[in-house]
C-alpha cells in the first residue's frame, strides 16, 4: 500500500497537464483502479485482517483524491497566469487620435429654429421630399400655368411610356408637409415643416438643394396680429436681441393677404447686423392661408383661418454665424467645416443658450 501511494503521489506531483492527470485518475481510483482490485482483495481477508486494510484503502482513497484535486487546481492556476502575462494590456494607453466630426450650421440652425417655434407651441411634422405635383402645387393653389411649376424651376421626376401615375417632383418647399398635416389632424393645428427642398436653381445666392422652414397656425380666430407676434418673438430668441420686423405686402398663391418680411439690420464695413441700425433684410414669405389652400387641407375655410410662413434655413445661418458663401455649405470642404461646424458637445441650445 505505501508503494501504491508513492506511485501515485509522485505521478500526480508530477503530472504536466490536466489529460494525464486524468489518466492517472482512472489508473489510481477508477472503478478498475489498482486501488479497487486492492479493495477486492479485502474479501479473501480474515475479519481481523479486514478491519485494518479496509479504512486503510479508504484513506488511501482520499488522500490520492485530494492530491488529484489539489494538481488540478494548480495547474489551472499556472494555465491561468500564463494567458495573463501573454493576453496583457497596457490600459494606461492614451488612445490613438481619431477625427472627430462637427455639426454642421444647417442642422444646427434647424435645430435652433425649430427648439423656439415648439417651445411656443408648434410641433414638427416630416414628410417626404419627392412628392406628386398635386400636393406641391394644386393643394397650394399654384395653377397649372403658373412659372414655378415650369420644368425650369422644378425637377420633374423622369416617367417612362405608359407610366399612368401622376408626375412626381423633387418638392419645392415643405408646404406639401403642412397639406399632409391638415388632412391628418385637422384644425386646430399649429405646425411647423423643416427639411430640404429643391429648385432647378444655381448661382451666388442659390443652390439646387436648400433648407427651409414652414409655419402654419389655424385656428378660429388666428390674425396676422398673431403672424407678426410669433415672428418677431422667433427673431429675437434666434438672434439673442430685440428684433424690430417691417412688412411689406406682397403675392403668393397660397395666401391672402400675403406680406413679405423684413428683419432690421444695420450694413458696417461691409458685414450685417441683424438687431440694430436702420437697414432691412428680407429673410420670410407669409400670410392669411388661402381659403383653397384650407379646402386642400380639408379644413373648412368658413369656420379656420390661420396664418403661414417660410424661410430659408441656409440664410440664416449665414446671417446668424457670419458665414459669406452659401455655395460653401455643401462642398464637404473638411477645413470649412471645421471651421463653422459646432462640436457635437457644446453646441448652442434652448436652455443653454442660444447665444454666446
Ligand atoms: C417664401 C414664401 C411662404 C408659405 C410659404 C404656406 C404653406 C401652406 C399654406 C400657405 Cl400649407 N402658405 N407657406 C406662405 C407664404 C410664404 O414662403 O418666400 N419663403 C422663403
Amino acid at each position: 500500500m505505501d508503494d501504491l501511494r508513492e506511485k501515485y503521489l509522485n505521478a500526480i506531483a508530477g503530472a504536466g497537464d490536466e489529460a494525464s492527470l486524468e489518466e492517472l485518475r482512472v489508473a489510481a481510483v477508477g472503478k478498475k483502479g489498482e486501488v479497487a482490485l486492492q479493495m477486492r482483495e479485502l474479501g479473501k481477508m480474515s475479519p481481523e485482517e479486514r478491519q485494518v486494510m479496509g479504512p486503510k484503502l479508504n484513506a488511501l482513497k482520499d488522500e490520492i483524491n485530494a492530491a488529484l484535486a489539489a494538481k488540478k487546481s494548480a495547474l489551472e492556476d499556472a494555465a491561468l497566469d500564463e494567458r495573463l502575462k501573454a493576453e496583457w494590456l497596457d490600459v494606461t494607453l492614451p488612445p490613438r487620435p481619431s477625427q472627430q466630426g462637427t455639426i454642421h450650421p444647417v442642422s444646427q440652425v434647424t435645430e435652433e429654429v425649430t427648439a423656439i417655434l415648439a417651445d411656443m407651441g408648434f410641433s414638427v411634422a416630416e414628410g417626404p421630399q419627392i412628392e406628386t405635383d398635386w400636393y406641391n402645387f394644386d393643394a397650394l393653389n399654384i395653377p397649372g400655368h403658373h412659372p414655378a411649376r415650369t420644368e425650369m424651376d422644378t425637377f420633374y421626376m423622369h416617367r417612362l411610356e405608359g407610366d399612368n401615375r401622376p408626375p412626381h417632383v423633387l418638392r419645392t418647399h415643405t408646404s406639401p408637409v403642412q397639406i399632409r398635416s391638415m388632412q391628418k389632424q385637422g384644425a386646430p393645428i399649429r405646425v411647423i415643416a423643416p427639411g430640404r427642398v429643391y429648385r432647378a436653381d444655381y448661382d451666388q445666392t442659390h443652390t439646387p438643394m436648400f433648407h427651409q422652414v414652414e409655419g402654419l397656425a389655424i385656428d378660429k380666430d388666428i390674425s396676422m396680429a398673431n403672424l407678426k407676434w410669433v415672428l418677431e418673438e422667433f427673431f429675437s430668441a434666434f438672434f439673442g436681441t430685440k428684433v424690430k420686423t417691417r412688412f411689406r405686402a406682397s403675392h403668393f398663391p397660397f395666401t391672402e393677404p400675403s406680406a413679405e418680411v423684413d428683419i432690421q439690420c444695420s450694413w458696417e464695413g461691409g458685414t450685417v447686423k441683424v438687431g440694430e441700425g436702420d437697414g432691412w433684410l428680407e429673410v420670410l414669405g407669409s400670410g392669411m392661408v388661402h381659403p383653397k389652400v384650407l379646402e386642400a387641407g380639408g379644413i373648412d375655410p368658413d369656420e379656420w383661418q390661420g396664418f403661414a410662413f417660410g424661410m430659408g434655413i441656409d440664410r440664416m445661418a449665414m446671417l446668424k454665424y457670419g458665414i459669406p458663401d452659401l455655395r460653401a455649405f455643401f462642398d464637404s470642404d473638411l477645413r470649412w467645416l471645421r471651421h463653422y461646424g459646432f462640436a457635437a458637445l457644446d453646441v448652442p441650445t434652448l436652455h443653454g443658450g442660444l447665444n454666446r
